[in-house]
């Protein structure tokens, strides 16, 4: 990697605690992802862009904001990178996958806050994100009460933080309200840009999203296939840096992925033996570098073919289909779209344990296993039923609690051996 000791100085950051922070991640990366034989070769692709995730990239979006464009970050999927791109932004995700800086953290959250939350105050507290500190909006969105609360601490925090609120019904007074924040946003993001969305550069924005979706779409079409052609954790790793990288590179280099993938498909070439478990992951979202449950997973005997998670199929499984020309109608095209997400912040939310079936079903997968974070009221709460209504479709389902340290590994990966023994006797 070049030195961009520079570059890190002039957006604040601490460059002690960065180096660290990349140091273990370097390190995490390696044992993870490079200890797998046998890898396809367009993830070498992938494996780039994370040895420049704090590099070359972050020197494309200072880039960008040299020739006047704005960076815009968020936490979430319901926050439109249409929109963002429609007025000549960059997009990225600044959810955090990391334990750092936990304790600094906890001076402002309390203790019983989930993982995701604490892991975005710990690198702002730590000045060790890039993004964060190169987006010249954040924006916040009422979800669950973790983030809503938090959001409220993190604004006196950052230069510009835009709270958009959020329905908690699939209602028509929830979508008229999803609308109407997506038209406040629209407004912010003209003035921040000085630029006008039209319905050219919306359209455009929306093709533009539309294929990387299909991109992603593809690669989870081809996991069904046995052997699978492709790790979990290389598929997940695939869907992470959706959130990061150029849109255009990103759909051509998953799209060459996926042309070695049918290739793969139809020469039998697998990860994994033939006949080896099958399970899809549902839950919350897992930001980089939070490979700890998968990994523990595919190194007990099972493969992971697909994730219900806003870091996969919840996020990325709809297109926006443009159903008119004028901006009312497009405005309505992509409130439909994403009032699709079935996060576990509405209720109810039927939809969801629904599609997880369906994945179960379509990938060929043998079993489930729910991922909730500690304290995450939406998901744990959620989980309950979910199991239920799994476990009585003859889905065998395991729910894990976790967070982002590596104290109850042992202990989780004994209950996954437990489960795909279940799983080898179906
Ligand atoms: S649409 S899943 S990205 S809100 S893990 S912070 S829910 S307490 S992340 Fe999410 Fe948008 Fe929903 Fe998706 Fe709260 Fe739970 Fe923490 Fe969470």
């Amino acid at each position: 990697m070049s030195d961009y000791t520079e570059m890190w100085s002039s957006l604040g950051l601490d460059l002690k605690g960065h180096d660290a922070l990349l140091s273990v991640l370097g390190n995490a990366y390696s044992d993870v992802f490079f200890s797998q034989k046998n890898r396809p070769e367009g993830m070498k692709y992938f494996d780039f862009v994370m040895s420049e995730v704090h590099g070359l990239r972050i020197k494309e979006l200072m880039d960008a904001k040299g020739q006047g464009r704005k960076v815009i970050g968020s936490y979430c999927v319901f926050v439109p990178e249409e929109l963002v791109l429609a007025v000549d932004g960059v997009a990225v995700g600044l959810c955090a996958g990391a334990e750092f800086n936990f304790e600094g953290a906890e001076t402002l959250l309390p203790r019983n806050t989930c993982s995701l939350i604490k892991a975005a105050f710990g690198f702002k507290l730590g000045k060790v994100c890039p993004y964060l500190e190169a987006s010249d909006v954040v924006v916040g969105e009422n979800t669950c009460d973790g983030k809503k609360k938090a959001y409220e601490i993190l604004g006196p925090l950052v230069k510009d933080l835009y709270i958009m609120d959020l329905p908690q019904t699939k209602s028509e007074m929830g979508r008229a309200l999803l609308k109407e924040e997506y038209r406040k946003f629209i407004k912010k993001l003209e003035k921040v840009s000085g630029k006008k969305v039209t319905v050219a550069s919306l359209k455009k924005a929306v093709e533009i999203v539309n294929a990387k979706r299909m991109a992603v779409k593809r690669l989870a079409a081809i996991r069904a296939a046995d052997p699978a052609p492709i790790s979990g954790l290389d598929a997940l790793l695939v869907n992470q840096v959706f959130f990061h990288d150029d849109p255009f590179r990103f759909t051509d280099s998953v799209n060459k992925l996926c042309d070695e993938l049918e290739i793969r498909v139809k020469n039998k070439t697998g990860m994994f033996p033939k006949g080896t478990p099958r399970v899809v992951v549902s839950g919350c979202p897992m930001a980089v570098p939070n490979w700890k449950l998968p990994l523990l997973i595919e190194s007990s005997n099972a493969v992971i073919v697909g994730e219900e998670s806003c870091v996969g199929e919840r996020g990325t499984r709809w297109l926006t289909e443009v159903k008119g020309n004028t901006m009312d109608e497009l405005l309505d095209s992509i409130t439909d779209r994403y009032f699709n997400i079935d996060c576990a912040v509405f209720t109810p939310n039927p939809s969801r344990v629904d599609y997880v079936k369906k994945m179960t079903k379509n990938l060929h997968a043998q079993g489930v296993i729910h991922y909730s974070l500690q304290f995450c009221q939406p998901y744990i709460m959620e989980s309950g039923p979910v199991e239920k209504e799994l476990e009585k479709s003859g889905i065998p389902t395991l729910r894990l609690e976790t967070d982002y340290s590596q104290e109850d590994a042992g202990q989780l990966k004994t209950r996954i051996e437990a489960f795909v023994e279940r799983l080898k006797k179906k």
